[in-house]
């Protein structure tokens, strides 16, 4: 006789919990921007195995960037997969190589994943970011370059240690029309209200999305996190118009 697995109350509750925990989120962050948030978008076991596998045979380097006119290491590995054919990727004065898809047969697997979460959307291109410990991080940017149009989606998935990623509201232009110093204090007080902030904790297997106007109104951020020591993996799916 086939043994039947009741539902006790703590299984029911631990159900509910997990299925919170898959549950997607959809932040709004006003005039057309989004955030969706996904964190159960891969199973664990395979998240742990495309972990292990990016981790052992993706090219990283570390490259030395521009930023505010110098040059400095980048605090975070990195590697750069693309269709061939398509504009050049520029950032912080870096060129990264293009490698092609097709010598990482996993990323295709996870390209088809967010092809199929995300209906209508078709990336071309990848950045991929390691992040050896708490130290190294990704400072304040939008990924804003030119060559992703001027309202990309970016679908970012996330490998290993658990950390925080930031989004703030770019602050608004400071022209004298705008904010003039007469403005009456409780005005000012809402360009940093609770809103202009958000966080996420990215679960390893998570994706979170953004969209609309989020990188020309925000900006995001992984700070470096104090006694962290496990490896993240974060992967960011982008269109080259
Ligand atoms: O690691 C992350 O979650 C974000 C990476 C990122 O913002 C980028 O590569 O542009
Ligand atoms: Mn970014």
């Amino acid at each position: 006789m086939p043994r039947i697995k009741r539902a006790t109350p703590s299984d029911t509750q631990q159900e509910a919990a997990e299925k919170v925990s898959d549950s997607v989120s959809t932040v709004d962050l006003g005039n057309g921007s989004d955030v969706v948030y996904m964190p159960g978008f891969l199973s664990a076991d395979d998240s742990w195995k495309y972990l292990d596998y990016l981790d052992q045979h993706i090219p990283w380097i570390r490259p030395t960037i521009r930023v505010f006119g110098r040059s400095c290491l980048q605090p975070r590995d990195t590697c750069y997969v693309a269709d061939a054919g398509l504009q050049e990727l520029v950032y912080s004065g870096y060129r990264p190589r293009a490698y092609s898809w097709d010598d990482y047969p996993p990323l295709k697997e996870i390209l088809e994943a967010v092809h199929k979460a995300l209906p209508g959307s078709k990336f071309n291109s990848l950045l991929l970011n390691r992040y050896k410990g708490g130290d190294d991080y990704v400072g304040w940017h939008a990924d804003d370059e030119k060559l992703y149009g001027s309202a990309p989606t970016i679908a970012s998935v996330s490998f290993g240690g658990e950390r925080e990623f930031l989004l703030k509201r770019r602050p608004a232009k400071t022209s004298k029309e705008k904010r003039p110093e007469d403005e009456p204090a409780s005005k000012r007080a809402k360009a940093t209200s609770p809103g202009d902030r958000q966080s996420f904790l990215l679960k390893h297997g998570s994706l979170l999305v953004m969209r609309g106007h989020t990188q020309r109104d925000w900006l995001h951020s992984v700070p470096k996190r104090a006694k962290l020591d496990g490896v993240r993996i974060n992967l960011t799916f982008r269109l080259v118009i």
